[in-house]
Parts: structure tokens; C-alpha cells; sequence
């Protein structure tokens, strides 16, 4: 099967395309490589050095003789996604190309404008691309568990059926996204549903929980192949930023109370997620919704685990409770079903000691690189 994935030089999408490569699948990666360029704006770098597109995907080819396509470009640019779909022809597009920090799509209006319009007009295109001559092409579109927030019921994949004045029905879940960049794939969704339910297009929205880890069995094959880790208060993400503070005996940065629960998942089980997803189609006019996590943690629970897992390999780690710069819950309910990918075959790698202690190893490798001017966080979302 031909799979184009969009956003392949970025963290998620590059140990997808390799994987989807190993798995024997036709891969194409579109990518504008606009996530460097916002990495240089930022003045932050990733932990780890990542090599150029061009000679990280040539350094695949040597290594295992699978070709990868590659295509360089923006996917608000309507005449060169159009292009690249009727060069390369997809069966399925994964698309992971989207401004993707909630911290960074709330810096100012101008960050917030940029990340709807990215994220919004790319995903746009590409139902239009779709419906004008790819009709039976499969949308895997990446969204978030930021999209529901944090109500005060169980959250359900994408649907729920309410009874209201003696009627019953089944809704789109209500959403409650707490940033600008939450807010873009809320928009998204109810985009791709729309398009779904009038042109008959067939699309998985993939409701995310935050992914953590850096090696897959692809990208850790060889030093040119390595995954970007990042670490910043814009671009880092919960659990990998512990990590590189406790390598770096930085105290860890738990905002507020760090009552805030999430769904996490390995990167690993990102790879395979996507790979269910893309081997079962769903029918023609359907918006299929998938949350995609494996695990639920409390923000204190994973500084604790991390905390353990340093003391025990002779890190002094401790855990400061800043001011929290986002407004959002602190103590709240938080129960999300993820039972779909599961009974199409998921088998999670839970976070482990050893997972832990391999990123910790990790983060120690390249600690030399961290700049420690980017660990705390400087967006606020208060006025
Ligand atoms: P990333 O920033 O590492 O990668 C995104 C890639 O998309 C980058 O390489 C970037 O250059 C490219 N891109 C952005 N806009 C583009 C455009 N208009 N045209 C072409 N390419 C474009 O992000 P990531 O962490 O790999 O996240 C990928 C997707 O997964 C995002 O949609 C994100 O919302 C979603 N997601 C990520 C996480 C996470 O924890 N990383 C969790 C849940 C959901
Ligand atoms: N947090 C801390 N300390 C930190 C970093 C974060 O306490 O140093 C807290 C935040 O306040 C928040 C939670 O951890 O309550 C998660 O924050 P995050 O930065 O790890 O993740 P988030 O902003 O939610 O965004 C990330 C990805 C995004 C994806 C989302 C999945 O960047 O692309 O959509 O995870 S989810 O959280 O399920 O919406």
C-alpha cells in the first residue's frame, strides 16, 4: 500500500514513515520542514542532532534498500499538495503536519493566527484534494485528547449518546480544548466530519494522548537516523522534559498543583496506531474517531516516577512546583475510554522502569547539548 505521510521529517511522522518502510509499505514523506525553521525562531534545538531530510532518508535506503519519496513543501500551497497526491498517488495519507505546541500557539496573536491558519487551511486542502480526485484515499489526521479537555464525565471516542427531553441521539463528543493549537484541531475534526458526511470521504481522526520516548526499532538503528527529542518550555513535552531535567539535575517542572491528568502513550505504540489504522480502512462517509493513549497519569505521578528512577541510577532529582503559566484545571476527573485500537490489536508498552531508564540514559547521552535557558517555560496563557 502507498502511504504518504505528512509532516515525516517531525518527531511522530519520521519514526512512522520508517516504520510504515520496515513494514513493507510504498512511503512517500511530504513535509514543508517548517519545524526547523520555528526551532531556529525559538533559538532551541532538539537534544539529539538530527541530520538533514535528504541524508536521513538516503541513510535508510543504504541501510535496508527501501526507497523513500520525498516531497518538500507547504500544504496551505494548494497547487503543490495537488501535485505531489497525483505524483505519488496514496492509498492512505497519514497527516501529521500541523503546528503542533500549545505554548507556542499562545506566545501572541500572531502565533495563534499562524498555528489555526496552518493547521486549519493545510487540513482543508487536503479534503478538497481529496474529494476532487482521491475520493477513496484514507485520512489518517492526527488530533489530540487536548480536544475534549477535562469534563467532569467519562470521555468516549468521539461520540456520545445523550437523552434530552425524551429523545435520544448520538453527538459528536462536546469539546473543551484549553489552546489556540487544541482549538485548531477541534476545528479540524468538525472540518473532516463535514467533508465525510457530504462527499462520502473516508477519514480516522486520531485522538492522541501525549507521546513520549525517542527510540523505535527504525530509529535507533543507526546515528543518522536519530529521532528529535525536544525539551524547550514551547516545543518539550511533559514526561520527556522530566527526564532531560532530572539528566541534567535540573529541578522538575511540575505547573500548579500537577493534579493535571493526561492519556500518554510510547512512541513506539504512535508507530503502530497508525499502522492499525491504515490496514482497516473505514467505509466510505464515515468520520471514525480512535482516542489513542495507553496509559493515564497525573503530572505528579510521572515526576514521581521519574524522581524514583533517577535516585535509583544516582541522579539528585528533585521536584519544584511552579506557578502554573496555563490556565487549566489542577484537581479534575479525568476517565477516557481507549478500548478501539485495542480490540483491533494494540499490545501497549506500558511506561516501565526500564522504558524510563533507557530515556534517562538517553537524555544523559546528549546532556552536554541541553540549554538550560529553555527548560522553564516563559508563555503564559493569563492576560
Ligand atoms: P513535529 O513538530 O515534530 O512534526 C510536525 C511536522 O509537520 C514538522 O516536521 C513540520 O515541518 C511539518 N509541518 C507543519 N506544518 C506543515 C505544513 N503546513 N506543510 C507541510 N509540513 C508541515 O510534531 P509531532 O510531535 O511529530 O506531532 C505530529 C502530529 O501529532 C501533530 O499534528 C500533533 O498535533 C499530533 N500529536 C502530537 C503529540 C506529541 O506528543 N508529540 C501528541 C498528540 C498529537
Ligand atoms: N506540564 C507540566 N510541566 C511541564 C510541561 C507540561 O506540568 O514542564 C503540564 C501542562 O501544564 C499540562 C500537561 O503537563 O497540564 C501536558 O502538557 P504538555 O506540554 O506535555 O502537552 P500538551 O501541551 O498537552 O501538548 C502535547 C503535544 C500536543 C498534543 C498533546 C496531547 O505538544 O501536540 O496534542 O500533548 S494532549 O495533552 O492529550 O492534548
Amino acid at each position: 500500500m502507498k502511504v504518504l505521510v505528512i509532516g515525516g521529517d517531525g518527531y511522530c511522522g519520521w519514526a512512522t514513515a520508517l516504520y510504515l518502510s520496515n513494514q513493507g509499505y510504498e512511503v512517500g514523506i511530504l513535509d514543508s520542514l517548517v519545524r526547523r525553521e520555528w526551532d531556529r525562531q525559538l533559538e532551541v534545538e532538539t537534544l539529539t542532532p538530527i541530520f538533514p531530510i535528504q541524508q536521513r532518508i538516503e541513510r535508510w535506503k543504504g541501510l535496508t534498500g527501501q526507497k523513500i519519496d520525498l516531497y518538500i513543501g507547504d500544504i496551505t500551497n494548494y497547487e503543490f499538495l495537488s501535485q505531489t497526491l497525483h505524483q505519488f498517488e496514496p492509498e492512505a495519507i497519514v497527516h501529521f503536519g500541523e503546528q503542533r505546541s500549545a505554548p507556542f500557539s499562545m506566545i501572541d496573536r500572531e502565533h495563534a493566527v499562524m498555528t489555526q491558519v496552518n493547521n486549519v487551511v493545510g487540513t482543508l486542502n487536503i479534503l478538497y484534494v481529496m474529494k476532487e480526485d482521491f475520493p477513496d484515499c484514507h485520512l489518517v489526521k492526527l488530533g489530540t485528547m487536548g480536544e475534549y479537555g477535562t469534563p467532569n464525565i467519562d470521555i468516549e471516542e468521539g461520540y456520545i449518546t445523550i437523552e434530552h427531553n425524551g429523545r435520544k441521539d448520538t453527538l459528536p463528543y462536546p469539546k473543551q480544548p484549553g489552546s489556540f493549537y487544541h482549538l485548531s484541531k477541534v476545528h479540524d475534526s468538525h472540518n473532516i466530519h463535514f467533508a465525510c458526511k457530504i462527499w462520502g470521504l473516508r477519514a480516522t481522526d486520531l485522538n492522541q494522548g501525549v507521546v513520549y520516548g525517542v527510540l523505535t526499532d527504525e530509529t535507533g538503528r543507526d546515528e543518522l537516523l536519530v529521532n528529535r527529542l525536544d525539551y524547550d518550555g514551547v516545543f518539550g513535552t511533559a514526561l520527556n522534559r522530566f527526564c532531560i531535567q532530572a539528566a541534567i539535575g535540573h529541578p522538575l517542572t511540575v505547573y500548579g498543583q500537577g493534579g493535571q491528568t493526561r492519556g500518554f502513550l510510547d512512541i513506539r505504540d504512535t508507530v503502530r496506531c497508525i499502522e492499525i489504522a491504515i490496514a482497516n480502512p473505514t467505509e466510505a462517509g464515515k468520520f471514525r474517531v480512535f482516542n489513542q493513549f495507553t496509559e493515564m497519569f497525573s503530572i505528579v505521578d510521572l515526576a514521581m516516577m521519574v524522581k524514583k528512577a533517577g535516585i535509583s541510577m544516582g541522579l539528585d532529582v528533585e521536584i519544584n512546583y511552579l506557578e502554573n503559566p496555563r490556565v487549566e484545571l489542577e484537581q479534575h476527573y479525568f476517565n477516557a475510554k481507549n478500548t478501539n485500537l485495542l480490540g483491533l490489536g494494540l499490545q501497549p508498552h506500558y511506561l516501565s522502569d526500564s522504558l524510563l531508564d533507557s530515556l534517562l540514559n538517553f537524555a544523559i547521552k546528549y546532556k552536554e547539548r541541553v540549554d538550560k535557558n529553555h527548560i522553564l517555560p516563559k508563555v503564559s496563557w493569563h492576560r
